[in-house]
């Protein structure tokens, strides 16, 4: 069947606006969000509704046309991207991004899959409410594709991944069957929980079109800190000691090197004169719905223990809202910086905490003996084991080359000792189409097998996000 008559059959179950089939127009959902591959279709689809998503599935199924669910395509991974061969459709659903409902006493909200995670944020902030989940692509992510990647972010040592936080779901399945189950439920045993299937599943099984997300009470107090690390400070004692003693009020532990705060810096118009120490930098802060409490004489009195213990030089306590602020800014514009800068090559590692400074100092070792000239922009969510031990690109150097070269030499080298320390080579990130070779060199034989069976289980014919993470059984290798 030609293309202009699949693109027909599409056209009559949407509405105007629903199909688009301009090649400038299907050209800005057809590249990853890194810039390291572009795939090809022949449509975008953008569904209003539950029923107008599972419409698509059934057509497509028929017709053996592959589906590539896109949220904000903000993903590292390359799974929001079709592939080369032009027989996939992207589903974007981004006309579906009602807040369908706050309920304020459940502390639950019930969304579209398409809302943009900022316009979720806000909508419970209106009830007085926090949706604990925060990244620095909040502003353009949806929660469809943060179910797809299990985000994480910014406040997951107090708050967990997006999979602590889904309590209902709805999703059409890869025959148009939809699973709705948008319960505010807490506890709910009544047998397999088939919406964490769609957690991390990176649009594989399904097409998630609706959620409902747990909500915490909104933070009326914060106490944000920046502490100046001493040289070879122990960051997971350092961790310990401000959680015992901040009695877990702690929302934020990011760490930051000083290359990374000096790319920052560079983008930011304003940055701010806080410097590193000399071990870097670690960002931390706690965050109450008390009036009750002093945050900032909490903060103050963990500090001067950790100044006493020797972890670090000095730190500084933000003192006004603007301050805050500006610390924050230096964290989340470290992407940014490393972009201009010609970008990176990305490693989003996680190891227990046990072990982060046992990994900074193998993998340390490795890039200087890999190429001493190399240099390194090392940051992360520290306080979950998590570092971004990224390899930047040196300016003038083609960037796809270059990443080519590092990820098929030194990467596999810092990847090994992350297995080796029982780590992760992607802790937040996912594995989408450019980690899959990762996936059977570091994952479980049996763990794959599973997996394998449930993409088989969901999907048999592999229409869903074909090419990306796993493929089912009887469809060659694992991916
Ligand atoms: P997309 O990129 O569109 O899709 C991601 C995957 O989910 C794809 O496989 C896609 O097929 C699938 N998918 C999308 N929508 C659906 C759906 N409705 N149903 C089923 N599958 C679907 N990530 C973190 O975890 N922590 C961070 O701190 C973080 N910071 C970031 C900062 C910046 C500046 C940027 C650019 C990215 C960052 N990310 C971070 C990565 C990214 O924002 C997250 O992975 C995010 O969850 C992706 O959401 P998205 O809507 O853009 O999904
Ligand atoms: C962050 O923590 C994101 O800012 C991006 O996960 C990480 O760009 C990166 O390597
Ligand atoms: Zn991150």
């Amino acid at each position: 069947m030609s293309q202009s008559v699949h693109v027909h059959a599409f056209c009559d179950l949407l509405d105007g606006g629903g199909v688009v089939d301009d090649p400038e127009q299907i050209a800005t959902y057809t590249t990853d969000q890194r810039q390291l591959f572009t795939g090809s279709t022949f449509a975008v689809l953008k569904p209003a509704t539950t029923k107008q998503v599972a419409d698509i599935v059934r057509v497509a199924a028929r017709q053996s046309i592959g589906i590539v669910p896109q949220g904000g395509n903000t993903s590292y991974c390359g799974g929001a991207t079709p592939d080369a061969s032009g027989r996939q459709i992207i589903v974007s659903l981004e006309r579906m991004d009602r807040i369908r409902e706050v309920d304020p006493v459940s502390m639950s909200i019930s969304v579209d899959a398409g809302a943009i995670l900022k316009n979720v944020q806000d909508a419970a902030a209106t009830a007085g409410l926090l949706l604990p989940l925060s990244l620095g692509a909040e502003g353009s992510c949806r929660i469809g594709g943060n179910i797809g990647t299990n985000a994480g972010g910014l406040s997951v040592v107090r708050y967990g991944m997006t999979r602590d936080l889904l309590l209902g779901i709805e999703a059409v399945l890869s025959d148009g069957t939809v699973v709705s189950d948008m319960r505010k439920l807490r506890k709910n045993n009544t047998g397999y929980d088939i919406k964490q299937c769609f957690v991390g599943s990176e649009g594989t099984l399904g097409i998630v079109t609706g959620a409902v997300l747990r909500l915490a009470p909104l933070p009326i107090r914060r106490a944000t800190a920046w502490l100046k690390l001493a040289m070879d400070a122990p960051l997971a004692e350092l961790l310990a000691l401000v959680r015992r003693e901040s009695a877990d009020l702690l929302t934020t532990f990011e760490f930051m090197t000083a290359r990374s705060i000096a790319l920052a810096s560079e983008a930011m118009t304003n940055p701010p004169s806080v410097r590193a120490g000399a071990g870097g930098t670690v960002l931390a802060e706690f965050a109450s719905s008390s009036r009750h409490l002093d945050l900032d004489g909490l903060m103050e009195a963990v500090l001067a223990e950790a100044i006493e213990s020797g972890w670090i030089e000095d730190a500084f306590l933000a003192q006004s809202g603007s301050q805050r602020t500006a610390m924050w800014e230096v964290r989340e514009t470290i992407p940014e910086g490393e972009k201009r800068r010609n970008g990176s090559v990305k490693h989003d590692i996680s190891v227990p905490l046990s072990s982060i400074q046992r990994f900074l100092d193998l993998a340390g070792s490795q890039v200087r003996s890999y190429d001493a000239d190399l240099e390194l922009s090392v940051y992360g969510h520290v306080g979950d084991g998590n570092l971004h031990y990224n390899v930047l690109v040196p300016p003038g150097v083609d960037r796809i080359a270059f990443t080519k070269r590092i990820e098929s030499g030194l990467s596999l080298q810092l990847y090994d000792t992350a297995a080796a320390l029982d780590g992760t080579f992607s802790a937040e990130h996912g594995v989408g189409r450019f980690k899959k070779h990762l996936l059977e060199r570091y994952g479980d034989v049996g763990r794959i097998a599973a997996m394998r069976r449930i993409k088989t289980a969901f999907d048999p014919a592999d229409i869903m996000n074909a090419g990306a993470m796993v493929r089912p059984l009887g469809k060659g290798s694992a991916s």
